[in-house]
């Protein structure tokens, strides 16, 4: 259905494309009203324009605290025009029918992410923005509400093609559009407020701001999109792409698991050694550290070559043409890196399909943040994992003591065992992931599975032995029975990291005592699902 467009009232605290657009509404005819600072902007541009304290008959007053919070202007919004008893209202009391609103709220986001004091940020708490637009998006049968300026430029193009009219399908956009809006902003102020009370912010509105529509989601029958959270963390989300087809769905989330994984191990520029994870189904299929970068990927690669096809691969620093020309023998989807040498995405430009993500920093392993996830009829919100075990926390429980080089190891271990879903059993031997088992049902099992692959890759690589003979390993989670240790312990590995804390630890320590392994007690878990 179309609606005409004859009265705008227009509130902007970004004022950056105000005269523009207002110039254009102008020059369709539209009469416009407007607020105080905005007001005073249409009216130096020399267009005519009414100030909002004429149709409600009051001044603006407490610092701006009160301006539009009138019936006249929201008798104005919310009156629907089919019915003979709103329409009489509007007539008894001399309401002029608004038929365009373009709010953008007081920046409350941009208050707190500047550091403005608390009186700062409770000021910038918008009230009479989104009852506005909260009105007019109700009332969206007669009334198209704008709610950022390219909102604006869509309604004036849709008045172009109508009439000067806008259609029922866009005004329906925009309302959605706008309770998107206003729910983001509610849970700003909500975050804000916890965290102002060293509260953990709990509240979280549907997704943030969009960032993109995707083609569909993990399969092709589910719609998906792609938000960003306002918080700018260094990741996936921030990165810039350089080339190759649009991110799918699960390519983002797979970006997203490699660039966390490697962030755990510090950035080359700031003194840590290069490191690459290479992630297939959101699990590492091989994840190295090394004195330069093409070892770092040809040692990850070669913990499973035929996983790492197809695969999404991340650095800790620079991209390099020599690793790049080594990255491209084989078919990747995504790369991922703080930077890249020119000569590097030029060895990438040649693959079309291949996508360079430039992200400038890692992300911050450390950051507090949440994750939420969703339950049939409800929602399960949770601090990120951001846990690490300080040097004091390891504990050494055998006969035993690791050698500093297993030491090494089962750090690296445990650093991936935290970003493998469980169950997890990681196998490293010199900085390179030997084998890895995940996600299976029982502990048992990812051991075995991380063994076999351990043999895949020997063979693949024609090594003598594979590499997990002397290798340590991680479980992310206690051994409940001896049987996974052992399962490891066969595999070849002589030095273990898990956490500790099952009944029957005492079992577990006394068949590593007997086979010579060293084992190291975390006391923290990271269970992943
Ligand atoms: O302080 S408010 O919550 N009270 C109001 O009645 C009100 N009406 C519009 N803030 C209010 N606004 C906001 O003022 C708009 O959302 C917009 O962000 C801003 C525009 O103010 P000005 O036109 O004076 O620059």
């Amino acid at each position: 259905r179309l609606a005409p467009v004859k009265r705008a009232l227009i509130s902007v605290s970004d004022k950056s494309r105000l005269i523009d657009q207002a110039t254009a509404l102008h020059e369709r005819g539209v009469k416009l009203v407007s607020t105080g600072g905005t007001h005073r902007a249409i009216a130096a541009a020399g267009i005519p324009v009414k100030d909002v304290a004429e149709l409600t008959h009051f001044p603006e007053m407490m610092d701006g605290r009160v301006k539009t919070l009138h019936p006249m202007v929201h008798g104005g919004l919310l009156g629907d025009r089919d019915l003979a008893s709103h329409k009489d209202a509007m007539h008894t009391h001399g309401i002029l029918s608004i038929d365009l609103l373009i709010v953008n709220l007081y920046p409350f986001e941009n208050a707190v992410a500047s550091g403005g004091s608390y009186e700062m940020c409770v000021e910038n708490i918008d009230i009479g923005g989104p009852a506005m637009i909260r009105a007019a998006a109700k009332n969206h049968a007669h009334v198209a509400v704008c709610t950022d300026s390219d909102d604006v430029d869509a309604v004036l193009a849709d008045m172009d093609a109508h009439d000067r009219q806008t259609t029922g399908t866009l005004r329906q956009k925009l309302a959605a559009k706008t309770y998107a809006r206003s729910a983001t902003y509610d849970a700003a102020i909500a975050n804000w407020f916890a965290a102002q009370l060293d509260e953990t912010p709990k509240y979280r509105s549907q997704g943030g701001t969009l960032k993109q529509e995707l083609r569909y989601g993990e399969n092709p029958h589910q719609t998906a999109a792609f938000y960003s959270d306002g918080s700018n963390r260094p990741g996936v989300s921030t990165a810039e792409q350089l080339q190759g087809k649009a991110l799918s769905y699960n390519n983002i989330n797979d970006t997203d698991a490699a660039y966390e994984l490697v962030a755990e191990f510090g950035a080359v520029a700031d003194g840590a050694k290069p490191a690459v994870a290479i992630i297939k189904h959101a699990n590492p299929c091989g994840v190295a550290v090394a004195d330069d970068f093409i070892t770092a990927y040809k040692n990850a690669r070669a913990c499973d070559p035929v996983s790492a096809f197809g695969g999404i691969v991340a650095l800790n620093g620079n991209l390099d043409a020599k690793t790049a020309k080594e990255i491209v023998k084989v078919f990747t989807e995504v790369v991922i890196a703080p930077s890249a040498d020119e000569d590097a995405v030029e060895v990438f430009a040649k693959k079309k399909n291949l996508r360079l993500l430039i992200a400038g920093g890692l992300p911050d392993v450390n950051a507090p943040s949440l994750t939420q996830r969703n339950v049939a009829g409800g929602v399960l919100v949770q601090d990120r994992d951001n846990g690490a075990v300080a040097e004091d926390d390891l504990k050494v429980v055998t006969k035993r003591k690791p050698t500093d080089a297993e030491m090494a190891d089962l750090r690296m271990a445990w650093k991936v065992a935290k970003h493998v879903k469980s169950n997890a059993i990681i196998y490293v031997k010199d900085g390179s992931t030997a084998g890895i088992g995940a996600g299976q049902m029982s502990r048992i099992d990812s051991a075995r599975i991380a063994a076999r692959k351990a043999e895949d890759a020997q063979e693949a690589a024609g090594w003598d032995a594979p590499r997990t003979q002397g290798c340590a390993c991680a479980s992310d989670a206690f051994f409940p029975f001896a049987d996974g240790m052992l399962a490891a312990a066969s595999a070849g590995a002589t030095a273990i990291i898990q956490p500790g804390g099952s009944i029957r630890d005492e079992e577990v320590i006394a068949a590593a005592d007997e086979k010579d392994i060293a084992m190291v007690f975390t006391g923290m878990r990271h269970f992943r699902h």
